[in-house]
């Protein structure tokens, strides 16, 4: 196996999950019946540029086709997504001459609140089902992968782009080097490229590992995107830390040459992700022994609760559950049902764990004792939504870094 970036052959695998079911392939109840296909889930390091990734690689058709991950669902994205439309519409001063690309733009979230500044739009959404929500919005949507036949058809429609932005999915793609291709084609020469990816250095300090399932092929830090840009004949410019699922970045990025000014931000990180000896195997070995440990931690808080006879709901069926239960073997012995506001997923069962997801009314029918937060980046808005079941007594178990009861 050779590293997705730079062709290194020597991969060092720091971190093994066990075999997962992919995260979001929720389960009809007569699939319930059928053998569940499950994959290796297993990180590396490539000591040359520095990439995390994925060691198997799952076809992306048999995980994006169909996609039950709609982005408005939570009021938390709703307002992430509408302040970032307005902080780049604002400081890239956008107008109606101005084109904006999504590349994953699933229900048009973002691009609804560009269109607010009159900028014209088009999003790039390879899950049907997901495409025409945002269609039906009034969102123009190529239902595609990002494909160079996809970007010549846009150039030829509506011309190059000033900005093609790329949220939560950037870790998504197999092909890197053909979708940046494809990203600095359409780009206009001083437009930019805006992505926003989870960053690995959180998931290392508030050990997020439930981020890694098999759509996460590779796991960026400033240094390894930093290296994959310089290769590309891009610069990256300006770089946030921001607080979307556990800690991601947003990196502004330019065609070397381009004319925005190199923010001192960029090097304040990468000199931080040095501090913290991110070019080290020794810093992904030491983030390995305490998943491990976590694990333990997370069983046994479970089993005790158990024991007691008390009974436990999961609040939200995200993506990363199916890691966590699934590495953790916690399956429906330990939890009852788990609810989630999302109508793609109620009435199907979690992969791997096959828990009954249901609608979050059913935490007024049969009350548990406790609740696990598995949408634990959304912790905040989930103990607002759920603030008389605590009254009643109910306590929250957050399950990462550590499991706690808030
Ligand atoms: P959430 C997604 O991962 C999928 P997930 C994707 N593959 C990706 O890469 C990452 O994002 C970055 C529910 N919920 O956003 C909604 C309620 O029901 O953490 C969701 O099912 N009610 C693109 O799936 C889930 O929780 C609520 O009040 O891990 C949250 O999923 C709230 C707040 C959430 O992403």
């Amino acid at each position: 196996m050779e590293c997705r970036i730079c062709k290194n052959k020597g991969l060092e695998i720091f971190l093994s999950l066990g075999k997962s079911p992919l995260a979001n392939n929720f389960l009809s109840k007569e699939q319930l019946e059928n053998k569940e296909e499950t994959y290796p889930l297993e990180l590396a390091f490539c000591n040359n540029c520095k990439l995390v990734q994925l060691t198997c690689i799952v076809p992306p058709e048999l995980m994006f086709k169909n996609y039950v991950y709609v982005s408005s669902t939570s009021t938390t994205f709703k307002i992430h997504f509408t302040k970032m439309s307005e902080d780049i519409s604002n400081s890239f001063k956008l107008n109606d001459k101005s084109l904006v690309v999504d590349v994953g733009s699933n229900d048009g979230l973002l691009l609804k609140g560009v269109q607010k500044f009159g900028v014209k739009t088009i999003g790039v959404e390879p899950a049907t089902n997901i495409a025409e929500i945002a269609q039906k919005e009034g969102i123009e949507t190529i239902n595609d992968f990002f494909s160079r036949k996809v970007v010549n058809g846009v150039i030829e429609k509506k011309g190059n782009a000033d900005v093609v932005t790329a949220c939560n999915v950037f870790a998504h793609i197999d092909d890197i080097d053909e979708v940046i291709g494809n990203v600095k084609l359409l780009l206009k020469e001083n437009g930019i490229f805006v992505i926003e990816v989870q960053y690995f250095v959180d998931t290392i300090e508030k050990m997020t590992f439930d981020n890694v399932y098999h759509e996460h092929i590779s796991y960026y830090t400033l240094t390894s995107l930093n290296f994959f840009f310089k290769k590309h004949g891009m610069d990256i410019f300006n770089v946030q830390r921001v607080d979307s699922h556990g800690g991601s970045l947003r990196v502004f990025v330019k065609k070397t040459g381009g004319k925005h000014e190199i923010n001192e931000e960029v090097k304040k990180i990468m000199d931080y992700e040095k501090s913290i000896d991110i070019e080290d195997l020794e810093t992904y070995k030491k983030f390995a022994n305490k998943v491990y440990e976590v694990k333990e931690k997370l069983i046994s808080y479970i089993q005790d609760i158990k024991n007691q006879g008390e009974s436990i709901a999961g609040y939200g069926a995200p993506a990363k559950s199916t890691t966590l239960l699934n590495f953790c073997n916690i399956g429906k012995d330990f939890i009852d049902y788990v609810v989630d506001d999302n109508p793609l997923k109620i009435g199907l069962y979690t992969p791997g764990a096959h828990i009954p997801v249901v609608s979050s009314e059913y935490l007024d029918e049969k009350t548990p004792d406790y609740v696990l937060i598995l949408a634990w980046n959304f912790t905040h808005e989930i103990l607002e939504k759920t603030k008389k079941y605590a009254n009643q007594g109910v306590k929250f178990i957050i399950p990462l870094p550590e499991p706690k009861i808030v």
